[in-house]
């Protein structure tokens, strides 16, 4: 296959999200993980390295299987925009085009003619990319190890590049966040202007751009945030008014329809984040692998595992009798152990419901007190 560059992530404690107000959509923020090494392509994957994966398979994506995807308005034909159905209701802008997929990505009158080597491809579902990686021999990144290699050294910050200083006008304030240099040229791809009807390009690009348009951060990565959203290997939580509905998986860092101020659709940062269906593919998501024994990326001691595992499930009442049973209670939690937990507590509290608060400060007194007993 074509080579992909691949990055060495060094493991480590990694903070996901940012303390900062919640945004509407995007879920829970800050939770604390501690990341194995892994490796990570420096790109999302191209088209010509999925076309080997399709003459190699014979994959069918499911864009192809459902014969349409969707693509925005201003990038198709006159014919396209005539003789497509627009039914996103609030987002008209969005075609569904009958024809797109990955090699078609605004529809039949179109190609990858000039776009093969540099350019991601896109109309990519979940099941698309995990199928892609399994074939590669690869996974797709959690959602840890995605934030924490656009990140790069720069643990914390909101973009690839840093973080800036603080607003003061909006040319001050692109400078001071590096998403505009020095010399006025831009950090990544996103979408000046008033969208969707008029876009000043001042990043370069109306809509996808190559995968290498603007410079890497720290760690080598090109392309995270902006360009096209990217599938992760982690399930994205519904919320509880929504639980029984289909499965989603999380996205991440915003695509080149996003803004740098979240005036118009996502402000596009490291944290961006949503959710959607494995079988959802659009003309903004594409993904790029990794591999490593991460795998869940989520490394703790399998017997705290179990137990969070036990007490999420059941309650402190089937951790007790869990304890009972296995008669290794003493290597189940530690004073050290349950002092993590309270500081994970005091790090994610702002993300949570006075209620979930109340609950798991029940929870962990309960496990003081089990502590205390022994
Ligand atoms: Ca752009
Ligand atoms: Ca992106």
């Amino acid at each position: 296959m074509s080579s992909a560059a691949c990055l060495r992530c060094h493991g480590g404690g990694h903070r996901l999200g940012r303390r900062q107000r919640r945004v509407p959509g995007e879920g829970r923020r800050r939770q604390a993980v501690t990341l194995q090494s892994y490796y990570i392509d420096e790109t999302p994957v191209t088209n010509a390295q999925f076309r080997e994966f399709v003459r190699a398979t014979r994959f069918r994506t499911d864009a192809e299987n459902y014969s349409w995807s969707f693509v925005l308005d201003s990038v198709l034909s006159q014919r396209e925009k005539d003789t497509n159905e627009r039914y996103v209701e609030n987002a008209t802008h969005w075609v569904a085009v009958e024809g797109a997929w990955w090699r078609q990505p605004e529809g039949r009158d179109s190609s990858l003619a000039g776009r093969w080597q540099d350019y991601p491809a896109v109309h990519v579902s979940w099941n698309d990319a995990a199928a892609y990686c399994r074939w590669a021999g690869r996974r797709l990144p959690t959602e840890a190890e995605w934030e924490n290699a656009a990140r790069g050294k720069r643990k914390g910050a909101l973009y690839p590049w840093g973080d800036g200083g603080s607003a003061r006008a909006v040319v001050v304030w692109l400078t001071d966040r590096g998403i505009v240099g020095p010399d006025g040229s831009w950090q990544m791809n996103v979408w000046q202007g008033n969208f969707p009807r008029s876009n000043e390009k001042s990043d370069g690009y109306h809509a996808i751009a190559p995968v290498k348009a603007y410079p890497p951060n720290s760690y080598g990565l090109y392309s995270t945030v902006g360009n096209v959203w990217e599938w992760t290997a982690d399930a994205w939580r519904l919320p509880n008014d929504r639980q029984g509905q289909e499965e989603q998986w999380t996205l991440k860092g915003g695509s080149f329809i996003d803004s740098v101020d979240g005036a118009h659709n996502h402000k596009a940062t490291v944290v961006t984040r949503m959710g959607n269906t494995a079988d959802s593919g659009s003309y903004n998501t594409g993904f790029r692998c990794a591999s490593g024994a991460g795998g869940g990326g989520r490394k703790q001691k399998l017997d705290e595992q179990k137990m969070s595992k036990l007490v999420e499930e059941g309650g402190v009442e089937a951790l007790t009798d869990f304890l009972k049973q296995s008669g290794q209670g003493a290597q189940v939690i530690t004073a050290a152990d349950l002092k993590g937990k309270y500081e994970r507590l005091q790090e994610t509290k702002e993300d949570m419901s006075p209620e979930e608060l109340e609950s798991k400060l029940k929870e962990l007194n309960a496990l003081k007190e089990q502590l205390a007993a022994r």
